[in-house]
């Protein structure tokens, strides 16, 4: 397989201005006509004289420009070549595909019963020959028939402009789009589904018909995503001045499909895990992610339908920022400072490991095999902490200007990063040519910071000083521009003024290698507040004392460094059990969760975040030949340490909690049942019987499936095997017709640490509930086992690396994207103690050797062992 750079990017040879689109959709096969009006590019770099359209496992029926049958066409596997074209024409191309039998599910395939599409990036090619890229966009129209009964709603994108009854028990409905968009926003839908309504109405006064469409069982769980979505489009008016522009926004629920959503233009797909929910069904962790993938959805129709990107390099474009948007979105929504720290967290575990393994690539990468990898967290939660730097360095009314500038500029236009960055340097009158870099660079920069302070004359110096790993094809990195927010405090806790204005916060901009910074006037040495609210993704070396990090977690005035220093004492006590330097877990760590338990002033939300000790994945990731059994029992070990020494204040916590109001989804209400959850699996994890009849007690009693799901999970991750059995056992029979709660049986088994490993997890896959043509099956069996069930998956004889790869071969077959998301893990080899490492390796030789691996599979397997 062949790699595509970005140097290489050319401007299109030919432009398609219009296509009109006819199905004819059958269960064997669907022919797909289509008519494009082609012209030549006056802006392209050269002459080109062929039409060189893409095409993947089509099969051509005919082909004619204007009006006139091409005899002398070459198609091979990827293209299709018509020589000597004249400079704008008329090419009629009808192609057979079957859907059916797609099990990529890119392109038009069938998820239970009905037909749908995935077209980005690169699926628009499996349904017709076309200039498949981003910076080619048209109208379209498209007309869809099919049989009445099995497929009574038809939709595509735009509005619907015709429709009617055809020979033979068919119908036909015409949908036209008036905005013109890339071919990967293309989107149709056939099926028998039932359709909820709503309405919103514009802040210019536009009444836009809300539409969701799910198959009828799942009727009554609709309501969620609807408000959800009138939310979203609220606040986009509100902090963007973004308004809807079609009359009708629809939202279909699928239940087979390769990623979460999509953001087809006024067609959005969504996988039914992310879009379904009611409180009998769905937790509140799913409530939350609906609402914010709802929104990021949304939020596309202006960051990625209207201003879109030029290439696929530039993906981050519309998802850094959208994610970015979306981030904001949920932070008005609910807790600003817990939707940080939740978001930070994942980054810091996931995104920071990406960024330091074989597959790191900048934010805007330089070369891909197969598109379809790069859909990656550095792309979008690390591409969303660079357009977060730029709204810290320009403050919130600049951004919002060159925001501004940039909607209106590039309206219906294809772009790039630069143009983004550009623009907020006009709006802004800011230099940002060196945090150019943040988009160019690979790698997590590191900061090591020192202080001193100089009692006889007041004087306290701060010094920070940046460096950047080396990273695949990057040896040698050049500084960043990076804003780090800052405070110190005093003896009291209370935050001490940095300059003659009083401040008491401020933003440092750190562009050279080495800073140093003075304060003056001080009376005693400060405690130093670093990187508030984690205002850049960077690593932050300083050697806190545990006293200071006691301090900080009750007098921190930033939400987000109070949870932080509870992270980095919790590490510290793990990290020096584990090397042998302490004994007996900290007595200070046990007195600060003492403390957050018993202050009910506290917002109990943070205190559920706060209560968790850093995750398994997190401290690996600050290891270097990470053993990571001895990592799970330290850690493990410290947990059941504090649980035992907390048990009464647990048990309180848990009762403190309940409530017998109906379900709401309020963050009040919400920040309860966490809370309550996180104690009662403490309890149950220490063996605790009182704890156990609690768990018992929840399952049954359980009004929603926050509590009961939360009762079932404790039961899973704790020693009492009987009551897990049986309540496992209870809640498949109770929900085993619902493929999204079955995913979540699924995931508390194969997450398990307690649940027998790999064994258990080979008897999920022969369970009659497990599909291996669904993704969200094999997501919750095999991928939350290698992501979440650590100590298994890391068995020392290599079993549980050989079963996945096992499934990755397997699944390379049917679903090549699926097979190379389920890799990644195995990518992290070199991170291990050298025996976990060589059996990593040597799964990964074996895939590479495989003679039929797919581009998707071949890329991630071949970089990760360079
Ligand atoms: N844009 C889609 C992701 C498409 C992934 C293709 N492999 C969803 C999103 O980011 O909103
Ligand atoms: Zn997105």
């Amino acid at each position: 397989p062949q790699s595509i750079y970005l140097k290489d990017y050319r401007k299109p040879p030919f432009l398609i201005d219009h296509v009109d689109l006819r199905f004819e959709l059958f269960e064997e096969q669907t022919r797909v006509h289509s008519r494009l009006q082609v012209r030549r590019n006056p802006e392209a770099d050269g002459a080109e004289r062929d039409l060189v359209l893409h095409g993947e496992d089509l099969e051509l029926e005919t082909l004619t420009l204007d009006g006139r049958p091409v005899e002398d066409a070459v198609v091979d596997s990827e293209s299709l070549r018509i020589s000597n074209v004249p400079d704008q024409f008329n090419l009629d191309v009808v192609t057979c595909i079957r859907p059916q039998e797609n099990t990529r599910l890119e392109g038009l395939y069938k998820s239970s019963g009905m037909f749908c599409t995935q077209c980005e990036a690169e699926g628009f090619r499996r349904i017709t020959y076309f200039l498949d890229r981003p910076d080619v966009m048209a109208c379209y129209r498209t007309r869809i028939e099919a049989d009445s009964e099995q497929y009574p709603v038809l939709l595509a994108n735009g509005n619907p402009v015709d429709h009617g009854e055809m020979e033979g028990g068919r119908h036909q409905v015409t949908w036209e789009d008036p905005f013109p968009k890339p071919s990967y926003l293309f989107a149709m839908v056939a099926g028998d589904l039932v359709e909820k309504r709503d309405e919103f109405t514009t802040g210019s006064g536009r009444v836009v018909d809300l539409r969701m469409y799910v198959e009828p069982r799942n009727s009554d769980k609709c309501e969620h995503a609807l408000a959800s979505l009138k939310k979203a489009m609220q606040w986009d008016e509100e902090v963007y001045g973004r308004e809807y522009d079609l009359d009708i926004f629809m939202i279909v629920a699928v239940d087979d499909f390769n990623m979460g959503a999509m953001e087809n233009k006024g067609l959005n797909i969504f996988n039914s895990s992310c879009v379904l929910a009611s409180p009998e069904t769905a937790t509140d962790a799913a409530y939350e992610r609906i609402e914010s993938i709802v929104a990021h959805e949304y939020f596309h129709n202006w960051s990625g339908n209207r201003v879109t990107c030029r290439d696929w390099f530039q993906l981050s474009l519309k998802e850094g920022f959208t994610v970015f948007r979306d981030n904001q979105f949920s932070a008005d929504m609910g807790s600003p400072t817990v939707q940080r720290i939740d978001h930070v967290n994942m980054l810091r575990t996931a995104q920071f490991a990406e960024d330091d393994g074989p597959m790191a690539h900048p934010v805007r990468p330089e070369s891909y095999i197969e598109i379809g990898n790069f859909y990656t967290l550095t792309v979008y939660e690390k591409g969303a902490e660079v357009v977060r730097m730029i709204h810290t360095l320009l403050g919130p009314d600049m951004f919002r200007e060159g925001s501004d500038l940039y909607f209106a500029r590039f309206d219906g236009r294809a772009v790039t990063t630069d143009d983004f960055v550009a623009t907020m340097e006009e709006a802004s009158g800011r230099d940002l040519g060196q945090f150019r870099r943040w988009y160019e660079q690979a790698g997590t920069p590191v900061l090591h910071v020192s202080d001193h302070f100089d009692a006889e004359k007041g004087v306290y110096t701060l010094s920070i000083e940046q460096s950047c790993p080396a990273t695949p094809r990057q040896p040698h990195k050049a500084p960043f521009h990076i804003p780090l927010r800052m405070g110190l405090l005093d003896s009291t806790g209370e935050p001490l003024p940095l300059d003659d204005i009083g401040n008491t916060e401020q933003v440092l901009e750190l562009t050279e290698s080495r800073h140093s910074y003075r304060f003056k006037d001080l009376k005693e040495r400060p405690v130093p507040s670093l990187l508030r609210n984690f205002s850049a993704p960077v690593k932050l070396d300083y050697a806190w004392s545990r006293d200071q990090l006691m301090f900080l977690v009750s007098h921190d005035p930033d939400g987000f460094n109070r949870w932080d220093a509870g992270q980095k004492l919790a590490i510290d006590v793990i990290q020096s059990m584990l090397e042998g330097n302490d004994t007996e877990v900290d007595e200070r760590l046990i007195e600060a969760y003492r403390n957050l338990l018993t202050d009910t002033s506290l917002d109990r939300a943070m205190v559920a975040r706060m209560l968790a000790l850093p995750g398994t994945a997190y401290l690996i990731e600050l290891t270097r030949d990470a053993d990571v059994q001895a990592i799970h029992e330290t850690r493990q070990r410290v947990q059941t340490t504090v649980a035992n020494a907390l048990r009464e204040e647990l048990l309180a916590v848990h009762m403190r909690n309940q409530s017998s109001e109906p379900y709401a989804f309020s963050a009040e209400r919400v920040a309860a049942r966490s809370l309550a959850n996180s104690a009662l699996s403490l309890l149950t994890l220490i063996g605790d019987e009182a704890g156990k009849d609690l768990a018992v007690e929840q399952f049954r009693d359980a009004p929603n499936m926050t509590n009961r799901f939360g009762a079932l999970s404790a039961l899973v991750n704790s020693p009492f095997e009987k009551e897990r059995d049986r309540a496992l056992e209870q809640f498949y029979v109770d929900w085993q017709d619902d493929p999204q709660v079955v995913e979540q049986w699924f995931a508390v088994q194969s997450g398990s640490p307690w649940m027998g490993g790999l064994k258990r997890v080979r008897e999920l896959l022969e369970h009659p509930a497990f599909d291996w043509k669904n993704p969200n099956k094999i997501r919750t069996v095999i991928g939350v086992f290698a992501a979440r069930n650590l100590v298994h998956f890391h068995e020392p004889d290599g079993s549980g690396y050989r079963f996945l790869g096992e499934q990755i071969q397997r699944l390379d077959a049917s679903n090549p994207q699926i097979a190379a998301g389920l890799a990644q893990p195995l990518t992290r080899w070199r991170r291990y103690a050298p025996r976990l490492r060589e059996s990593m390796k040597s799964v990964l030789e074996e895939l590479l050797a495989e003679p039929q691996l797919s581009k998707d599979l071949f890329e991630v397997v071949s970089k990760s062992l360079q």
